[in-house]
């Protein structure tokens, strides 16, 4: 490594210790931050070194960026990795990171903060020929008239969102025309309470889309690379529960254009690091939606169809190195599945937290288990329920859910509830087993639809 010796690694659970590993392959030593709930887990104890920050709320602990910077300045650490969540989206803390003068493991805040405010990301989208949901080319104004008469020619039904959404927060459908302008002031309010941020846009309402992703990978020098695409339909009240790699009946064509435009679009914004294009996909056409600027829970599949280490890659880019392979040297091979792991009730999603009396993992060839969990180990209840995540890669689809139901009935999980029978449930799905299901599948299997 050029400049990285030491990666702070500023988050906890699963994807800490997934940090962690790639710092220990890459030589680099690592210092974890804890709060006091969080003294046992399992990245805590395999750092060099590891530093109280705070009690259990993350407010206090994993969000306290003055405490982060400290204790990057006391262990002389070199650069921070954030993970997701936390504070891997906040421009503020990449800044701050960067100018007390330590590597941020991520893009440059600029672009964090184009891609905070979706209405200044859609307009350099659009710039980049990225193509977008018809809507209103920037935020609404204050006449009552014009935007009636915009709603009309987009057609209904169309969907008001606040710019500094996302994820789901801050939006409103709106299928008739008498609803729209109590639609907007809604979606201005939340906007502005939510995220202190006024602005609101409007687009045509997909109806019964697909969610799917396209991984890149951008390095300081203008190259960039995409990975292929992710299908993240399989969700419950936006939280993924499912995602597989390639998505079914992406051609290799499709493929090309669609990651080919994101990688350019990379480019025409000076992006660094690794990123995910969020993309609805209905009638065989993408909509740009958003764009998430941080490593995402869902990376190991891509890693399992294109042997690309994600997290590596992250720390290699920010350590100054150029991308080692270009897009020809991409390949994409089997197919790969992640079923998120959580401790909650499998029949009213109430959080779970508590001690695991009994962990048997499950194993094999073709199956990956990303988790921080260990016999013993009790699931503290401050944080998301997410304990791991299971992953299979087969030659085809149906072999990965073959292993994937498998890797589930092998899993052993005691002393607290857990999502494996729901997971069950799904693999052993008629209509999940078809593929190419949209963003309401699963949400009408729950109610038994289906
Ligand atoms: C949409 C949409 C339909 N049409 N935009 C929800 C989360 C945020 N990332 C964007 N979302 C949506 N935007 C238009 N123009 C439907 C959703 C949506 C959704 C998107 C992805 C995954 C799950 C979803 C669940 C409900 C709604």
């Amino acid at each position: 490594m050029n400049k990285i010796n030491k990666v702070l690694i500023a988050n906890r659970g699963e994807i800490a210790l997934r940090i962690l590993r790639a710092c220990k392959e890459l030589g680099i030593k690592t210092v974890a931050v804890y709060s006091t709930a969080d003294k046992d887990l399992k990245h805590v104890r395999l750092a060099d070194e590891a530093v109280c920050i705070g009690p259990p709320a993350s407010t206090d602990s994993y969000l306290n960026i003055p405490a982060l910077i400290a204790v990057a300045e006391i262990t002389h650490t070199d650069a921070i990795h954030p993970g997701y969540g936390f504070l891997s989206e906040s421009a503020d803390f990449a800044q701050r990171v960067e100018e007390s003068g330590f590597i941020f493991i991520g893009p440059r805040a600029e672009n964090i903060r184009m891609m905070g405010d979706k209405v200044e990301a859609i307009k350099a989208m659009q710039n980049s020929d990225v193509p977008c949901v018809p809507g209103s080319d920037g935020a609404l104004g204050d006449n009552d008239q014009e935007n009636i008469a915009m709603a009309n020619k987009i057609g209904l039904p169309i969907i008001i969102k606040a710019s500094g959404g996302g994820g789901g927060r801050g939006m409103q459908v709106v299928e008739n025309s008498a609803d729209l302008l109590g639609a907007i002031e809604l979606a201005k309010s939340e906007g502005l309470n939510f995220f202190g941020n006024a602005q609101v846009y409007m687009e045509k309402f997909l109806t019964t889309p697909r969610h799917i992703e396209i991984q890149i990978l951008a390095d300081e020098y203008g190259n960039a690379v995409h990975l292929g695409e992710r299908d993240c339909s399989m969700q419950r009240r936006h939280q993924k529960v499912v995602e597989e790699a390639p998505a079914p009946g992406i051609t290799p064509k499709l493929r090309a254009k669609i990651g080919n435009i994101c990688a350019e679009a990379c480019k025409t914004i000076n992006y660094r690091g690794a990123g995910t294009f969020e993309f609805l996909f209905e009638n065989d056409e993408f909509y740009f939606i958003e764009m998430n600027t941080r490593v995402q829970v869902e990376h190991p599949i891509t890693e399992m169809i294109t042997g690309v280490d994600i997290v590596r890659e992250q720390i290699m880019i920010a350590d100054g190195q150029k991308l080692s392979f270009t897009q020809n040297d991409v390949q994409i091979k089997g197919f790969a599945l992640e079923c998120r792991i959580n401790a909650e009730d499998p029949n009213n999603f109430m959080p779970s937290p508590g001690k695991i009396t009994q962990f048997h993992t499950a194993g094999g060839m073709g199956v990956r288990v990303d988790s921080h969990i260990y016999n013993g180990y009790s699931v503290p209840p401050h944080y998301d329920s997410m304990i791991g995540k299971l992953i299979t890669f087969a030659d085809t689809r149906l072999g990965a859910i073959i292993k994937m139901q498998n890797a589930l009935d092998e899993m052993v999980i005691d002393g607290i509830k857990t999502n494996i029978p729901l997971q069950e449930r799904i693999m052993g799905d008629k209509t999940f087993r078809k593929g190419g299901m949209n963003i309401h599948y699963l949400e009408k299997m729950l109610l038994g639809a289906c």
